[in-house]
């Protein structure tokens, strides 16, 4: 019988996961206790570079001082009044969040699920309100493959079974088209029911699919000619980690609907946005849609915060420098098990030459010995999204990490 005290304290913690919480993830055998930038400390005070960054939501560094003092005041001051009444922030963010991207209006959320969800509703209501769709007939188009969250709507979108198996009855009027095939998505914009077309510029969990040059221009102008609304979600691919604002921004495509979460806080807490213009946004009325924690003070002040680090810090550019530099050092590795390095800016990705199931998992085990956190998303493709503050000393230091697990 294995009481605490024979448990080290990274497995007495892990112990006490496994008997009092759900088992809906299967973590890598490490217990972190500190972040700071691009590192991230476990409960031993071992070091790790963080290649995972919490799935894009800390591009400006674990802890970043200024965000965390900007949260530690505001959570002294007011955190959340509720939208029944005004507040001296709310208004402010507001403003400065649709002057940062360019839209005439914000519906804040808090989970970038809860933010999608938003997003169909909004497409259904102008659909019925603006198209002219008849009632509970608007369809909205989804690439293989996509990924949006866990909650019914979400996965009834989703193309994984590991997804949606088991969860039915699922949301009815999600059309599927083969990510990045134009011929596929003029097709089905023949339909005039459809009220959106909701894509993610590169697809994070299918394994950072990167799609054809001018994809997403055509797929804009396709959507445009069909009076249909082009609905990017941007929660893992936005606020700079492509190298571009928006990776939408790499082909100039402006999405009529906007989707943001994640880095939006800097991973302090959740925060989430929908951006779009008043003909769209203004078809939801007051009571018609909400939520508790929805654009409270100190999600909204954190947020700002998080948004000033990125323009800053030049941490856009660092994405789109360094990511390139990360690419072209991994390319000149030329090592046998790196079939393909693929990604725009610093959403990175390796796909693995191997057949074996758990190869993935288990250069990931080695990469964690070796003093790097990763995680693959199939077993044989890795994911590779460091915080977007990275130096390039930092990534030569990672890259023969790499190297020295691979073997
Ligand atoms: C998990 C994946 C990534 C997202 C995009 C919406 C959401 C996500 C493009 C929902 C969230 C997270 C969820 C998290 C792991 C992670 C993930 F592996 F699940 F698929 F990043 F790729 N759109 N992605 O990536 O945002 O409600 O989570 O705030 O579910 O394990 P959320």
């Amino acid at each position: 019988m294995t009481t605490a005290t024979t448990l080290s304290r990274a497995e007495y913690l892990m112990e006490l996961e496994e008997q009092h919480g759900a088992h809906n993830y299967h973590p890598l055998p490490v217990v972190l206790e500190r972040g700071r930038g691009v590192y991230l400390w476990d409960v031993d005070g071992k070091r790790y570079y963080d290649f995972l960054s919490a799935y894009s939501a800390v591009n400006q560094g674990h802890c970043h001082q200024l965000i965390v003092d900007v949260l530690k005041k505001q959570a002294e001051k007011l955190t959340l009044t509720s939208r029944a009444f005004h507040n001296n922030v709310l208004g402010e963010y507001e403003k400065y969040i649709t002057e940062y991207f360019g839209y005439d209006k914000v519906l804040p959320m808090n989970t970038g699920v809860e933010a999608v969800e938003t997003a169909i509703k909004l497409a259904r209501r102008w659909a019925y309100e603006v198209k002219g769709i008849k009632d509970n007939k608007a369809k909205i188009i989804v690439p293989e493959g996509n990924f949006h969250g866990r909650t019914i709507l979400a996965i009834s979108a989703s193309t994984d079974p590991s997804s949606f198996a088991g969860f039915g009855p699922l949301v009815p009027n999600f059309v599927v088209v083969p990510y990045n095939d134009l011929t596929a998505l003029s097709k089905a914009l023949e339909d005039k029911d459809v009220a959106g077309f909701l894509v993610e510029p590169i697809q994070g969990e299918a394994g950072v699919n990167v799609p054809d040059e001018n994809y997403l221009a055509k797929a804009k102008f396709l959507c445009e000619k069909a009076n249909v609304l082009f609905i990017a979600d941007e929660i893992q691919t936005g606020l700079g980690r492509t190298g571009k604002l928006l990776a939408c921004d790499w082909e100039e495509v402006r999405p009529d609907i906007l989707i943001l979460g994640k880095a939006l806080s800097g991973g302090t807490l959740p925060a989430s946005a929908v951006l779009c213009d008043n003909e769209i946004m203004m078809t939801i009325k007051p009571g018609e849609h909400g939520s508790t924690y929805g654009g409270n003070p100190l999600a909204c002040k954190v947020a700002m915060a998080a948004l000033q680090v990125i323009k800053d810090e030049n941490l856009v550019y660092n994405a789109f420098y360094l990511g390139k530099y990360f690419r072209n050092e991994l390319a000149r590795l030329k090592h046998p098990m790196i079939k393909e390095i693929r990604g725009k800016g610093l959403l990175n990705a390796i796909v693995l030459d191997t057949e074996d199931e758990t190869f993935g998992w288990d250069l990931c085990v080695r990469l964690m010995e070796n003093g790097l956190l990763a995680k693959p998303t199939h077993n044989y493709i890795i994911r590779l999204a460091p915080p977007l503050c990275i130096t390039k000393e930092q990534i030569d230091d990672c890259v023969a990490i790499i190297a020295k697990s691979l073997g």
